[in-house]
């Protein structure tokens, strides 16, 4: 990673339905908030990925919404003057990510009308918000952790995900060179990936259709369509900005 700042799009992923500890938040409205460099890939998203076994916190933004994501980002977010508190963390509510899960979540791009939150067990503490959106078609990462999901009933009563949440498939969004218009799943088949435990094959599947994706990419769905990726990631990132279904955040 560079030495400066990183900037991720922050994707406002809203909570349908205010369940076990989140009740204590109605009536605001309640968003899950998704780290990702790729908002152009959220056309594909399929589903929303927590760490069960990492703590979130719920704040209030200036806007007077509440979002949830884990201390240290929301100690970004302050810093940053996101919320309603400047240069403090004033946390509504603490909650474990295995306490979150198959909650049913609204959000932007996609043609999916609902999706779920589910475990995945690589989530990273100190990266983004902690929350992780999943769009399968185009990363290797979302792609692995799905199928285990599919797969192994046992991983899913653990935590209690039920095959309905994730009974969904990758949706072609973006056209690479090569890889075709399902470039995660293709690498993963072509590199023999079955699992997220496969976990240096993934890092150079990323790497491979990362840079591909980026550099020579097409969309292929929704208002950019035939549009290159590089030339259109900041109008997508402004365009949901603006609709206030996102926000800019570094660190
Ligand atoms: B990306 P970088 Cl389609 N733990 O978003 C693990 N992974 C995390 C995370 C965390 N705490 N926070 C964010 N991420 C993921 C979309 C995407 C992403 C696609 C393709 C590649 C890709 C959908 N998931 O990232 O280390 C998020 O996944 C590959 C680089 O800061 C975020 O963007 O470079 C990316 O990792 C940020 O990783």
């Amino acid at each position: 990673e560079g030495v400066g700042p990183q900037e991720y799009t922050l994707i406002k992923m809203r909570v349908q339905e205010l369940t076990g500890k989140l009740k204590a938040l109605a009536p605001r409205p309640v968003f899950l908030v998704a780290a990702t460099l790729r908002p152009e890939t959220m056309y594909g998203q399929t589903n929303c990925w927590l760490g069960p076994d990492l703590t979130y916190v719920a704040v209030e933004t200036k806007q007077k919404e509440v979002v949830v994501c884990t201390r240290r980002a929301a100690r970004n977010m302050a810093y940053q003057e996101m919320l309603s508190v400047e240069n403090e963390v004033k946390s509504i509510l603490e909650v474990k990510g295995k306490e979150l899960m198959g909650l049913k979540l609204s959000a932007p791009l996609t043609s999916y009308g609902t999706i779920y939150t589910l475990p995945m067990l690589t989530v990273k503490e100190d990266k983004g918000t902690g929350v992780v959106t999943s769009v399968p078609s185009d990363a290797p990462d979302d792609f692995a952790a799905l199928v285990d999901l599919k797969n192994k009933p046992a991983l899913r009563e653990k935590y209690g995900i039920t095959e309905e949440m994730v009974n969904v498939e990758p949706v072609p969004i973006i056209d690479v060179p090569e890889y075709g218009t399902l470039s995660a799943p293709t690498i993963c088949q072509m590199m023999g990936i079955k699992s997220q435990n496969d976990k240096d094959k993934l890092v150079e599947a990323k790497e491979k259709v990362y840079l591909r994706g980026f550099y020579e990419g097409t969309l292929i769905v929704g208002e950019f369509k035939g549009k290159k990726v590089q030339d259109i990631k900041k109008g997508i990132q402004e365009k949901l900005v603006k609709s206030k279904e996102a926000m800019v955040y570094q660190e």
